[in-house]
């Protein structure tokens, strides 16, 4: 028996918050998970610290799905982005574990390499068009195979996913929740140009996605998974928030144009009708917030019987921890669609050294065993946590939004 002998939280700061948990061992093997949730970090820190740590004192670190089931059903209140963040910090933390004692990187024991790598995607933004395709000519030239395209809007002060970094988005901007201002006019004016002169510039060799970021109605989306079919998206992301599943039915009437949802799911039961009813090409739940690396395969074989690729969620609110953890487990699921790379800063980087990289528009997680991530304490302590919130949208007359 490997025996849990200690759980601890640290919450730190290299850039932007993040919640991480590390679990100790008899054998002195350690493993962590992140448990960061954008805005709400302090949550699930004491949802772990105050209500699941006790709870782990002296269990036996190999019995991940007991530990998964036990912390699951006998939360009582199940489900929610709070306590699955939680589950999936143990989960991940507990898998971590198993790998480094058995001396394999963590994707073996998912059942070994189905690739030889992740593609993945980077993020091309800028104020206007014009901009974005600079941006994503610079990252086809270093070898993406696929690029995200977000632009600003003419008429509108912000929009989701324009940075005033290059490779660097935080949302999380202000120590209260900013207000941005909404119009769906301007917006879907905007984006069927933008893919127009991305074709122009990138040509059709390159895999071009969008994120609505959950801000359509049906018919709206549906409207604007029209007008891109021409350009060949490899998806249109979040076009409607995703609550009620069968929103999407009525978008999947109009167009061929794949959909991607799920970045905010946090179990399965938040997909059934989207993955069983194929209203979904890829689903977007990932690691950190859908329950673990446990509770994700479930979903990835589930959506494989549907014809239902992964496309994990993996912006910069989501740990080197969450992102090490989300590529074993790219490399190794057979329904594997694209991983999400948003680039850390550097001192998040130094703070979690990791054994993943980056080569011509693949990732790879290394063959370290466990993870492949570290968390060094000592620097984590000199980055305090910062209170950010995400911002809220409004509508032009002031009608409260989806973000
Ligand atoms: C976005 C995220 O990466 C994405 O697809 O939807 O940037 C999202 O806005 C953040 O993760 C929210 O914290
Ligand atoms: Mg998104």
């Amino acid at each position: 028996m490997l025996k849990i002998t200690s759980a601890k939280v640290v919450v730190t700061c290299p850039g932007r918050n993040f919640v991480t948990l590390k679990i100790e061992t008899s054998d002195g093997v350690h493993g962590l998970g992140d448990a960061t949730l954008n805005g709400r970090e302090l949550a699930v820190a004491s949802y772990l610290t105050d209500h699941v740590i006790p709870l782990l004192i002296g269990r036996d670190a190999h019995t991940i799905e007991d530990i998964w089931q036990f912390l699951y059903r006998g939360a009582y209140w199940r489900r929610g982005p709070v306590t699955m963040a939680a589950i999936a910090a143990v989960d991940t933390a507990l898998w971590d574990i198993k790998a480094k004692v058995a001396g394999l990187p963590l994707y073996q024991l998912l059942g070994g390499a189905s690739r030889g790598g992740c593609m993945v995607y980077g993020h091309a933004n800028g104020a206007d068009i014009d901009k974005t395709i600079e941006a994503a000519l610079v990252y086809q030239a270093e070898g993406y195979r696929a690029i995200r395209l977000q632009s600003g809007v003419p008429g509108l002060s912000s929009t989701y996913g324009v940075s005033k970094d290059r490779y660097f988005y935080e949302p999380a901007d202000a120590a209260l929740p900013t207000e941005n201002i909404w119009s769906t006019e301007k917006y879907l004016r905007t984006v069927p140009e933008l893919f127009r002169r991305a074709r122009e510039a990138l040509g059709w060799d390159v895999h071009l996605l969008h994120d609505a970021h959950h801000r359509l109605t049906p018919i709206e989306a549906a409207r604007l998974g029209k007008d891109l079919e021409p350009y060949r998206p490899f998806w249109l992301e979040d076009a409607v928030a995703a609550d009620n599943q069968a929103n999407f039915r009525l978008i999947r009437q109009h167009t061929t144009t794949p959909l991607a949802v799920g970045e905010v799911f946090n179990s399965i039961w938040d997909a059934k009708q989207l993955i069983e009813e194929q209203l979904i090409d890829y689903i977007r739940a990932t690691v950190v917030h859908a329950g673990g690396i446990t509770h994700l395969r479930r979903i990835a074989s589930f959506a494989d019987l549907h014809n239902v690729r992964t496309g994990c969620h993996g912006a910069t609110d989501l740990s080197p921890v969450c992102m090490a953890a989300a590529l074993h487990f790219g490399l190794s699921v057979p329904n594997f669609g694209v991983q999400e790379y948003m680039r850390h800063t550097e001192e998040t980087d130094t703070v979690f050294p990791h054994a993943y990289s980056f080569d011509r528009g693949l990732m790879h997680p290394g063959d370290a065993p466990g993870l492949g991530v570290d968390l060094d304490e000592a620097l984590a302590a000199q980055y305090e946590y910062k209170p950010a919130y995400l911002p809220v949208n409004r509508l032009e007359d002031g009608t409260m939004w989806n973000w």
